[in-house]
């Protein structure tokens, strides 16, 4: 019996003392009928609860009609044997679990891995074995500082963890959007995540490196600088999850059937592009919608605008680890494409939303040590640590060893091993003599080799010897180089955005004698860099402190400067008035020209009526990655207008004024301009479109400034 037919036995058997408990969900459109598609919702559809057409039973299986507590007359007091009451209380009191030390804020979706080829000369995972075959993945993405409830535009790192149920076991890649880290030894990791998080006295601030303790270990552990300017560049505040690029970060193993080893890092690159907020949009969002992004992937799903990411690999050498000028163990490099190019080994698809966002997305339990049959580790420091403390904080979070047994943790392969009991086990095992070597069970479950039941190996060629020693590896030691790298690699305009980023997180920072640290750090990166910032915050500006200071640049590295690859799911927002019904219909012509590119048009009107999608009381220019300003619509840009109590005063104004400081695509149609005149916008610029009316050329001008995204010069 395989362990999918074992979990629908057991769960047969549950069935038929819990008759509320069936397989079918009701509504549920399949809208990808791959294999793996198919197999997530079959493995899944075992564990639904559906509530439809069932009387309503306490836990265990009674009918009840919970409406009142039992008391001792109509005005006497509630009975302890009241198990109804008891069990609903009780069951609400213990709802919550630890939300994760780190990454507690996040967003998860199903969805399916296509492998381009057959790469088995470089690993033996099963699921990159075969062209074409498919393996259904869980992926969560999440910010870093902030708690449960904290809002998702928070400027920070944000997690990338992706899970393959192969047909080998699962597989984790726990990364993030960035391709270093902060620290190179796991044993800093509290102390970094003590300083980014709240004060320990006030919990203030709640998802924010804006305060001084964050500064002063980022000042006074330079290995982190790397990290911090990824940060403090546009990859900090992602415009959705499905904008960003993914990175495994520490170097990995490869190994194949013959035990071949090669060293790998592992990409996902979004293939929608990359595409970031700019700060005070981000704040703005913040307060707006504190779901901005996760609403944005959940919507883009539920739409079958399915995003997309291909997976790719850095393949290296064994000997290639000291190769190119820094050491491959230490997480705070990463390796310029134009050294070692990425191969591209298949694609992800996320085209299903998790049905139940505790059960799934908060369950969720990815550790770096799940690893196949073909995957290995290195001796990266960060990535060692790693390797306890994940498999360590599920224990807290589920409070006891099962929790690979809860059904967004199991594996979709048969279990057979002599692990036994702990809280809440869910199996019921039928080996009564759990241990090996063992001879009443004919030695079953067997011990697999690679020769015998494709037993997983740890590449053959791995050795270590050596004195016990606490210390940093000397080859780990210049963690100034490569912050120059990648800051000498940025455009003009994303450089200022580092400045900006730089100087309002250092205003924040009150002792300066940290300001004063972090700017004689900055400028061991650069000296341009450190005078700017150091010029906002009250600190001398530095002379030159060149020992790390170089000319290289590298390709393709910030999140501002090339172009979007799709479209799909941005907003242009029609500003249009009721009072001139030609306006509104606008928004129905330009939805019919964008919806090719999987754009949407939000009609924006005084009140809510035919054809208005969206009122000035709820706009913003948040809500949209373009703004159009519709023919017709003009005179609600005219300031002396603003004698409605219907919105905010001066909000089409505010939404076009935003629209344009933030970067976006601004349009005007016919007298329209005379909005773009009253926002004092300048026509002239770039990204700031005018047509008589939704021309062709008007149409491209349009899709060509969503392309663009961001135009940072303003
Ligand atoms: Fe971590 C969660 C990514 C270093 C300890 N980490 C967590 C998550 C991501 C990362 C994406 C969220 C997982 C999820 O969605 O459930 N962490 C990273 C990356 C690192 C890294 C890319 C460096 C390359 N982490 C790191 C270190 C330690 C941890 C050095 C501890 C020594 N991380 C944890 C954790 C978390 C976690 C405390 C919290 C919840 C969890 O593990 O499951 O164990």
């Amino acid at each position: 019996m395989n362990c999918l037919s074992f979990f629908i036995c057991l769960l047969g058997i549950a069935k038929a003392a819990c008759p509320y408990m069936t397989g079918e969900m009701p509504g549920l459109t399949r809208r990808d009928e791959s294999d793996a598609t198919a197999q997530t919702e079959e493995f899944l559809s075992e564990f639904y609860l559906n509530d439809q057409n069932a009387y309503m039973t306490s836990d265990v299986g009674g009918p009840i009609a919970d409406q009142n507590s039992l008391s001792v007359g109509e005005r006497g007091p509630s009975l302890l044997e009241d198990f109804i009451f008891r069990q609903k209380i009780q069951r609400f009191d213990h709802e919550r679990v630890p939300e994760r030390a780190v990454h507690a804020r996040g967003v998860g979706a199903h969805g399916v891995f296509t492998s381009y080829g057959n790469w088995s000369n470089l690993t033996a995972a099963s699921f990159l074995s075969a062209k074409d075959k498919e393996t259904p993945m869980f992926v969560r993405f999440s910010t870093v500082a902030g708690s449960r409830g904290s809002a998702d535009t928070a400027r920070d790192v944000h997690g990338f963890s992706t899970r393959f149920y192969t047909d080998e076991g699962n597989f984790d890649i726990v990364g993030n959007n960035i391709p270093v880290f902060f620290i190179q030894d796991a044993i800093l990791f509290p102390d970094l995540i003590h300083s980014v998080k709240p004060r320990g006295d006030n919990e203030i601030p709640q998802a924010a490196t804006a305060h001084d303790s964050a500064w002063d270990f980022f000042s006074r552990q330079p290995s982190s600088l790397h990290t911090l300017l990824w940060a403090m560049a546009g990859h900090g505040i992602p415009r959705s999850f499905r904008h960003v690029d993914g990175f495994g970060v520490h170097t990995y193993r490869l190994v194949t059937e013959s035990g071949k080893s090669k060293l790998v890092k592992f990409h996902w690159k979004s293939l929608q592009g990359r595409a970031s907020f700019v700060w005070e949009e981000a704040q703005q969002v913040s307060g707006k919608n504190t779901d901005y992004i996760r609403e944005d992937l959940f919507d883009a799903i539920e739409a079958g605008r399915f995003p997309e990411w291909e997976l790719g690999v850095q393949i290296m050498d064994e000997k290639d680890q000291l190769r190119f000028g820094f050491d491959l163990l230490d997480p705070t490099k990463f390796v310029p494409e134009e050294y070692v190019p990425v191969t591209k080994l298949g694609k992800m698809q996320l085209n299903r939303n998790p049905r139940n966002y505790f059960a799934e997305t908060e369950q969720v339990m990815f550790q770096p040590g799940h690893i196949v049959r073909g995957v290995d580790f290195t001796d990266d420091p960060l990535l060692q640590g790693r390797l306890f403390s994940y498999l360590d904080t599920q224990l807290n979070r589920h409070g006891g060893p099962n929790f690979e047994q809860l059904p967004i943790n199991r594996p979709r392969v048969p279990i057979h091993n002599n692990n036994r009991d702990g809280a809440a086990q869910m199996f019921i095992p039928l080996n009564k003599d759990a241990y090996t070597p063992n001879t009443p069970n004919n030695g079953s479950p067997m011990q697999a080799n690679q020769t015998v039941g494709n037993g997983f190996f740890t590449a053959p060629g791995r050795t270590v010897s050596g004195k016990l020693v606490r210390n940093v590896s000397p080859t780990f030691s210049d963690v100034w180089s490569q912050p120059r790298l990648f800051w000498n690699s940025l455009v003009p305009a994303e450089k200022q955005f580092v400045v900006d980023a730089m100087r309002f997180e250092n205003a924040n920072v009150e002792s300066s004698v940290i300001r004063s640290n972090v700017i004689s750090e900055l400028n061991r990166v650069s000296n341009d860099l450190a005078k700017r910032v150091a010029e906002a915050i009250g600190v001398a500006a530095p002379e030159p402190d060149p020992t790390y200071y170089h000319d290289n640049t590298t390709a393709n590295i910030g999140a501002f400067g090339q172009k979007l690859l799709k479209l799909e799911g941005l907003k242009v927002g029609l500003l249009a008035s009721v009072q001139n019904l030609s306006s509104v219909a606008q928004g129905a012509q330009l939805q019919s020209q964008l919806a090719s590119v999987g754009v949407d048009v939000v009609v924006v009107g005084e009140r809510k009526a035919g054809g208005v999608n969206q009122t000035y009381s709820s706009s913003d220019a948040v809500n949209f990655d373009a703004v159009i300003i519709a023919d017709g619509a003009e005179a609600l840009f005219n300031s002396a207008a603003t004698g409605t109590s219907l919105y905010p005063a001066g909000r089409p104004l505010d939404i076009l004024n935003d629209a344009f400081r933030f970067g976006k695509t601004v349009g005007a149609l016919g007298n329209g301009f005379a909005a773009l005149l009253a926002a004092q916008v300048p026509t002239d610029r770039d990204g700031v479109y005018t047509a008589d009316s939704i021309t062709d050329d008007f149409v491209t001008d349009v899709q060509d400034g969503l392309r663009t995204f961001k135009f940072l010069d303003r």
